[in-house]
């Protein structure tokens, strides 16, 4: 009888110990019918690839980045650079991150922001958002004119090539949401709330502070929120219009977040990492800092974020797309009142780096393949 008391004790002390905390969740189950996806090449040749955009007429804004923005017409060739792209700091992580069109962008042309890491005074260098009108030139290509440069994250880092973030995604209120990371050396910022290091930002179209009050005392009012490491992926749900964003961990903990304005989630004080050369990083919890509705252990790497809502998968309605760099791989969640009730993996089989997802008018799904000589642009389709 003494054994059997035991048993379960021993259980539960261990699960709380490994296992996540209340309201995090990881390792879901696999999803009841496995996906049966067409995978086909659209565009080769990129070099890597990290941000892309449908244009109206169905062409596809294509950032690289050792510092390019270029359009991938229909036929899949991409065009010439297009001029007028600010200088980039195109070491490591860094260079051309993200492009997103201005809401009223039409045929003819329009606003486009842009993200990249900017070089700073004696080479520093930090995430940086810039705007310009892309004025096209019928020849597959086009200028990038009145550049305006409406964000720059300080303070600028130097010593380090990594962790530049950088997503971009409009709110559903017309507010820009700009994802940064902790540059990789300047852990230490991620927690003070003046510093721009480590947050989501939320800005009006023109660069202002979305909202003219500090989201908390002391914060900085272009802060959204706080404690992150790096996101790379972002991406509002329709359904809700709540932010969403995945994060990089160091050796395990990949997050993925529904960041909320004024919380504070966590990094470094909180996580489910471990540091490269081993040792886990802070605690698994602490009150006042929120839990990852999701994370992985071990990390596959996260980077782009898409929520489907189209017609050709009816099934993925409402499921979220995480690419994955080092598990080159495409994650599959579904989603259900908040949590995670499946996840499934696909896309192993091109053994790529995934960089970028998103939806295309299409209702297929698009993914971005980082490579320094051959990145790509997948289109996936139901297979037959
Ligand atoms: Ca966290």
């Amino acid at each position: 009888m003494r054994s059997l008391r035991f048993v379960p004790v021993f259980a539960v002390a261990v699960a709380a110990i490994a296992g996540p905390a209340a309201g995090a969740q990881t390792d879901a189950p696999k999803p009841e019918q496995a996906s049966r996806v067409k995978a086909e090449t659209f565009a080769a040749g990129l070099s890597h690839p990290w941000g892309m955009q449908f244009l109206p007429d169905g062409r596809i804004l294509v950032t690289e980045k050792p510092g390019r923005l270029r359009i991938v017409g229909k036929d899949g060739k991409a065009g010439a650079a297009i001029s007028g792209v600010p200088d980039v700091f195109a070491k490591g992580q860094g260079g051309l991150l993200d492009v997103l069109l201005a809401k009223d962008f039409g045929e003819a042309g329009g606003d486009v922001y842009i993200s990249y890491s900017e070089p700073r005074e004696g080479g520093a260098a930090a995430t940086a958002v810039a705007r310009g009108r892309l004025v096209l030139d019928g020849a597959g290509g086009g200028t990038l004119e009145n550049v305006t440069t409406i964000f720059q994250q300080q303070p600028a880092i130097e010593g380090s090539t990594s962790h530049f973030g950088s997503r971009l995604v409009w709110a559903p209120d017309g507010g820009l949401f700009v994802t940064t990371g902790d540059r990789g050396n300047a852990r230490a910022e991620v927690q003070k709330p003046a510093s721009l290091i480590g947050k989501v930002i939320k800005l009006k179209p023109d660069g202002v502070a979305a909202d003219a009050a500090p989201a908390q005392p002391g914060w900085d009012a272009k802060i959204w929120s706080m404690g992150h490491r790096n996101i790379q992926g972002a991406a509002i749900d329709p359904a809700t219009g709540q932010l969403w964003t995945v994060e990089h961990g160091a050796r395990g903990g990949d997050e993925l977040n529904q960041p909320q304005r004024g919380k504070n989630y966590g990094w470094p004080v909180i996580s489910y990492s471990n540091e490269y050369f081993g040792g886990a990083i802070g605690e698994k919890s602490q009150a006042g800092l929120e839990q990852p509705v999701y994370y992985w252990v071990p990390s596959i790497a996260t980077s782009g974020l898409a929520i489907y809502t189209g017609d050709l998968f009816p099934e993925w309605k409402g499921n979220f797309f995480v690419g994955g760099l080092r598990g080159a791989q495409l994650a599959r969640l579904v989603v259900r009142d908040g949590a995670v009730v499946a996840e499934e993996t696909l896309l192993q089989d091109l053994e790529q780096r995934i960089r970028d997802v998103r939806q295309g008018p299409d209702g297929a799904l698009w993914v971005l393949t980082d490579d320094a000589r051959d990145g790509q642009i997948v289109r996936l389709t139901p297979a037959q």
